[in-house]
């Protein structure tokens, strides 16, 4: 990312401040500020498609977003939650090597999202264990919740 240092040093402590890299040594948080995209997305626009090919993790900078889902039985995708400023989304793809597994829309005009490609996704989790483990224990509780929301 190309800005301003009044501009990075925002993002720095807004990254500080999502829960996730609370704890990540200063160098990678600021390794990330270097490579981060920053999107904008109107109301009703798609961050995220179920059943596409993914390689971006997304952080929450502006706005909101819906999280919906194909679920059996159902004729259109099912609301599961909506996220905010802070949240994060799309590391499930990243970390089971798999297609989109949920819909990601904006809600609102002008949401912004932090985006991180896969490579740095990567460094920034690969490289911290307790990320890594935790990340991995949360994708796997989502798979069990998409099986019971199916199971209904
Ligand atoms: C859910 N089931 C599925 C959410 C965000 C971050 C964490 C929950 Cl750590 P992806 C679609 C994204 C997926 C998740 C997000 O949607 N998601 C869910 C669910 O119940 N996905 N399958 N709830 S919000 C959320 C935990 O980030 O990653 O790359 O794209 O599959």
């Amino acid at each position: 990312m190309k800005s301003t240092q009044a501009t990075q040093e925002e993002y720095f402590s807004f990254l500080r401040s999502v829960s996730l890299l609370r704890d990540l040594p200063e160098e990678k948080l600021a390794k990330i500020v270097d490579c981060l995209e920053i999107d904008y997305f109107d109301k009703g626009e798609y961050i995220i498609r179920e059943g596409e090919e993914g390689n971006t993790f997304f952080i929450i900078a502006k706005g909101e977003v819906c999280v919906t889902q194909t679920t059996e039985g159902c004729a259109e995708p099912q609301e599961i939650k909506t996220l905010g400023v802070g949240d994060y989304f799309g590391e499930k793809a990243l970390i089971s090597e798999d297609v989109r597994s949920a819909n990601i829309i904006s809600t609102e005009n002008d949401t912004q999202c932090l985006v991180v490609d896969r490579d740095n996704f990567n460094q920034m989790v690969g490289t911290y264990e307790e990320l890594q483990a935790y990340l991995k224990e949360y994708v796997e509780e989502l798979s069990r919740r998409d099986e019971r929301r199916n199971a209904l």
